[in-house]
């Protein structure tokens, strides 16, 4: 049982004890359940606290049980609810640190709840995609009023107890404890005092109306339009808290179980819910063990004070962490501090840091040209050229001057990290950290691990990662690691798809539909079509075989690199990002195309999504079966953080398994069978054919 009982004089105290966070899984709620009876048993006690153990009062139903019988089970949460409402005795609630979803509605359904100062409270459940589903959507409104209840349900966002304590006429709280600290005591000497209350309150039975009723939730519903285009559940939690203002408790209470239900199937809260778990999934490795020794990183280098360099030191500024940078030249450092400084007063000036924050960062980054100054460094990483012989020249110098200990570190995005580390004596200290631009911004980091790279130093980056707020994701050693490798091949049908009869602007429209932040082309033109030339001039020599359309070579050589030379795959105007089609590109492919012999053909946008998606997909499978990624649910995190991958569609894979693989599977059998494509790289990886067959998902 992961609840537990003991009496303190004539007061019951069940304290949920389910790690990490207390999650109201079905051993928990048979605990209180059980609790209760004893404590309605035993004619020595009048009254009873429910609280919780650790670092948590309740984050909620428990996420990972969702989907599988025991959520189903009764005690059900709602059954739980009803025995707290129905306990001859005075329940009431000593809320702490987190108390979030089920845990609030528990709360709710208590006679009486102290809080401690510093508690999140939240419904969150819009986060997952559903609604709160124990009665949190009825019982909210009716204790900090209709608005701020709607707010607080469509936003999912945390607000501190004590900002809801200090609502006046506000009921969630009746009391608020001094401290966290004295929130035990507090709450038995509430529990007595209150034990002879007849009758006990109930927040069912408080009054629930908003006086410009119809008006106020016709604004409510054109507030939640835009931001719920891709996700339904918000505009259900506006139905279900009208529902609360006009009718009676009990249906009220049908009516959001019945929103509930129906919102957990859908593939949106499905996605997010397997967002949810596998963005914690990533941070774990199979054979680093969570109690792995961490080296202390207090002091960090950045070589190069390009870009990438000064936004990976922004993010360590931001994190309280002292960054030294390094350059050959003064020039390029005081180039590099003022993009730095530009980056920061554009923060102020929108008001979204403060002067005195700004000035604390700037006085944590520090200069040098000389390499002896970086000796003190627990942690450096190497951001200059993307050039195997430049990196060999600044491990070496690296292996020289840093202390023993150091994690030496590579932005490489495409090198061989087996080989940078074999630059230096102390391969177990290397690292990959590919950081994604722009890197104070996007929150993917790919951690690659090389085959000499120490446990310690992996723990050590990961919980660094934790620190300055990237997510990431662990991977082995391969040309592209796990993103680039994608995409390469998602490159390559986008090119496939021109030559066969599509526009950029089709191909980009028809991806951004599907959700995809930017399509592949306007991609390209952001990140830089040189970049793709560059690998592609690679391919050609050392994979031959590989068929590429030439397309995008011809728009190189045209000079058309994307939005730094204002022209790529689009036009652009200078201080803009929008992207103008370009009658001369559209040109150029088509007499591309009518070189080659080829007779356009109308391609509709879900054979668009499809190709490009499942190129995806299959480069995927191989990846995992390579045992270049631990897990699938690692790459839908580093497509969802990294490449504007849609939330809602959970990553790629997560959507193949919505989509089902044997269907996957059809589909790429007929691509291959497309003479202008790639049959061989259609035939299906061996794990997807093998999953696909076994009718099971990559999870
Ligand atoms: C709900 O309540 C439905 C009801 O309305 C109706 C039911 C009928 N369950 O985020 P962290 C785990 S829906 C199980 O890194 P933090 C998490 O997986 C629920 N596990 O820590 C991780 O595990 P691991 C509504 C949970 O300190 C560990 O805790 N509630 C749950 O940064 C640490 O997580 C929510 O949506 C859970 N409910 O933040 C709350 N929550 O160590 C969502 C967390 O194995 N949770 N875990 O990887 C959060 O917002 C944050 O996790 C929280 C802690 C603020 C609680």
């Amino acid at each position: 049982m992961t609840a537990e009982y003991k009496v303190h004089g004539s007061v019951a105290v069940i304290t949920l004890a389910n790690p990490p966070v207390n999650g109201l899984g079905l051993s928990t709620r048979q605990g209180i359940v059980d609790g209760l009876t004893r404590a309605n048993d035993d004619a020595a006690v009048t009254s009873i606290v429910i609280t919780g153990a650790g670092g948590a009062f309740s984050g909620g139903a428990d996420i990972k049980e969702f989907g599988t019988d025991k959520s189903l089970q009764e005690p059900n949460l709602h059954s739980v609810i009803a025995a707290v409402e129905n306990s001859a005795k005075p329940v009431v609630a000593a809320i702490h640190s987190v108390c979030m979803g089920g845990g609030l509605e528990l709360a709710l359904g208590c006679h009486y709840r102290i809080a401690a100062p510093g508690c999140s409270v939240a419904l969150p459940e819009v986060k997952l995609g559903i609604l709160p589903g124990a009665g949190g959507t009825q019982r909210l409104p009716r204790v900090v009023g209709v608005e701020a209840a709607l707010n607080m349900i469509v936003s999912g966002e945390p607000v501190k107890s004590e900002l809801i304590g200090s609502i006046p006429g506000q009921k969630l709280f009746d009391k608020m404890a001094a401290s966290p600290e004295a929130l035990a005591a507090e709450a038995l000497a509430f529990a007595q005092s209150v034990a002879d209350v007849r009758p006990m309150p109930l927040v069912r039975n408080l009054p629930c109306k908003h006086p410009q009723g119809d008006a106020y939730f016709q604004f409510a519903r054109n507030m939640v339009k835009g931001m719920s285009k891709n996700f339904p559940a918000p505009a259900k939690c506006v139905d279900a808290v009208e529902a609360a203002t006009k009718k009676k408790f009990a249906d009220g209470l049908l009516f959001e179980r019945e929103l509930f239900i129906n919102l957990m199937w859908t593939p949106e809260s499905r996605s997010l819910r397997h967002l949810f778990l596998a963005e914690r999934a990533a941070s774990k490795i199979p054979d680093v063990p969570a109690d792995t020794p961490k080296r202390d990183i207090k002091a960090v280098a950045v070589i190069g004070a390009g870009t990438m360099g000064g936004g990976i030191a922004m993010n360590f500024l931001n994190a309280g962490i002292p960054v030294k940078m390094l350059e050959m030249k003064q020039e390029a450092l005081d180039r590099g501090i003022a993009t730095i400084k530009k980056n920061y007063e554009a923060q102020v000036k929108k008001g979204k840091l403060k002067q005195d924050k700004y000035e604390q960062r700037m006085a944590l980054l520090s200069t040098t040209l000389d390499y002896a100054d970086l000796k003190d460094a627990d942690l450096v990483i190497e951001a200059v050229f993307e050039e195997l012989g430049v990196k060999e020249a600044v491990f070496k110098q690296l292996d020289a001057v840093m202390k023993p200990g150091a994690i030496l570190a590579s932005n490489t995005s495409t090198l061989d990290v087996n080989k940078i580390a074999h630059f230096t004596q102390r391969p177990q200290d290397v690292v990959g950290l590919h950081f994604f631009s722009p890197a104070n911004v996007m929150k993917l980091l790919e951690v690659v691990r090389g085959d000499a790279t120490a446990k310690d130093v992996l723990a050590t980056v990961m919980a660094v990662a934790k620190k300055i707020r990237k997510t990431a994701v662990v991977s082995g050693v391969c040309d592209g690691f796990i993103g680039n490798r994608m995409i390469e091949q998602y490159g390559r049908q986008g090119g496939f798809l021109l030559d066969e009869g599509c526009t950029p602007e089709q191909v980009d429209k028809a991806m951004e539909k599907f959700g995809m932040a930017m399509g592949p082309f306007r991609m390209g033109d952001l990140a830089g079509n040189d970049i793709g030339w560059a690998i592609r001039k690679r391919r050609y020599t050392e994979k031959p075989d590989m068929k590429y359309s030439k397309t995008a070579d011809l728009l190189c050589e045209k000079g058309r690199f994307g939005q730094k030379t204002g022209a790529g795959w689009y036009d652009y105007v200078p201080g803009k990002r929008d992207a103008i089609p370009n009658a001369e590109v559209v040109k150029m492919i088509e007499d591309h195309r009518a070189s080659l012999g080829i007779t356009p053909r109308k391609i509709s946008d879900e054979e668009i999504v499809q190709r490009l998606v499942f190129s995806l997909v299959n480069e995927a499978a191989h990846i995992l079966e390579e045992g270049i990624a631990n897990k699938a649910s690692d790459i839908d995190v580093v497509y969802i953080f990294g490449y504007g991958f849609p939330v809602y569609r959970g990553g790629p894979l997560n959507y193949a398994n919505e989509v089902g693989l044997f269907n996957v599977v059809q589909a790429m059998n007929r691509f291959a069978k497309n003479p202008l494509d790639d049959a061989a790289f259609w035939k299906p990886a061996p794990l997807l054919a093998k999953l696909a067959a076994e009718g099971k998902t990559f999870n």
